[in-house]
């Protein structure tokens, strides 16, 4: 199972927000991350957090493309990562140097599809019910996991169609994107289903909110464990990358757990 590592460069993510708004220190944590074990390094600039502010696509793109050119110029041995909804901020980042589009819309920028096609890129394509603003209101399914898994596989039917790689297109249910509690538990629950599917899967549960409604730790720094408890989750169900902030802590785990088994 890989390791993707969280690098998030905005002043508001809801865990680490404002940490790395500073290109050097930015790229001073990507490179300890993949030293630390991280296979990808996951840029993102715009916040995806109920509530977060709206920054322009111009913004966004002058948050990641100093440190996407950093890393790749530090020689780092990870894959580079772009988390964005927006064709024109992943065409940017796939120039300067990132290899990978994250995209927690599913694609839903008409130009995003034949953005990746033309660098060759891999994608993910990531389920979210509603838009981040809204997505908590009141999150509703017949069937949570049927219903995820339908919009990802007609997603990554079109993304096939359009033109992306098959074998670097990822799925991800999209843990805390317009879920409550017992829809992100039943998620975990059924990720055998996902996995399945037959594409790579990616599960992204790092100090989410849910975690804290479980163990009561209101500080996201301080829910590594529930976060591992995910992490090893993904591997008993053969989910082929998860998404941490905690790298080494979760490399650790895997590598015990796996020694075991
Ligand atoms: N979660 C966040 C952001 N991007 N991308 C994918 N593919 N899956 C996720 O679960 C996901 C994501 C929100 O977490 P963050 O604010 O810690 O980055």
């Amino acid at each position: 199972m890989q390791i993707w590592g969280i690098l998030n460069v905005t002043p508001d993510s809801f865990s680490d927000g404002g940490r790395f708004d500073d290109p050097q220190r930015a790229i001073e944590q990507g490179l300890a991350l993949a030293a630390d074990g991280a296979q990808v390094i996951d840029v993102g600039g715009e916040s995806t957090r109920p509530g977060a502010e709206a920054v322009s696509e111009a913004q966004e793109t002058a948050r990641v493309v100093p440190v996407l050119e950093g890393l790749h110029a530090a020689g780092i041995e990870a894959d580079l990562s772009i988390d964005t909804r927006h064709a024109a901020v992943a065409d940017a980042a796939l120039r300067a140097g990132a290899s990978i589009v994250n995209d927690v819309s599913g694609a839903s920028d008409p130009a995003m599809l034949a953005t990746v096609v033309e660098h060759g890129a891999g994608l993910v394509l990531m389920h979210m019910q509603g838009t981040p603003g809204t997505m908590q209101a009141a999150p509703t399914y017949e069937d949570v996991t049927a219903e995820v898994a339908a919009y990802l596989e007609s997603r990554a039917a079109a993304a096939v169609t359009a033109g992306v790689d098959g074998a670097r297109l990822w799925i991800d249910p999209g843990i805390g994107f317009g879920k409550t509690l017992e829809h992100n538990l039943t998620l975990l629950r059924d990720l055998e289903g996902f996995v399945r599917l037959g594409r790579p899967v990616l599960l992204g549960a790092s100090r989410k909110a849910f975690l804290g409604t479980l163990t009561g730790q209101s500080d996201p720094s301080l829910r590594l464990a529930g976060s591992l408890a995910c992490a090893l989750r993904g591997l008993e169900s053969g989910v082929d990358a998860v998404r941490v902030h905690d790298v080494r802590e979760t490399r650790d785990m895997i590598e015990v757990f796996t020694q075991i088994r």
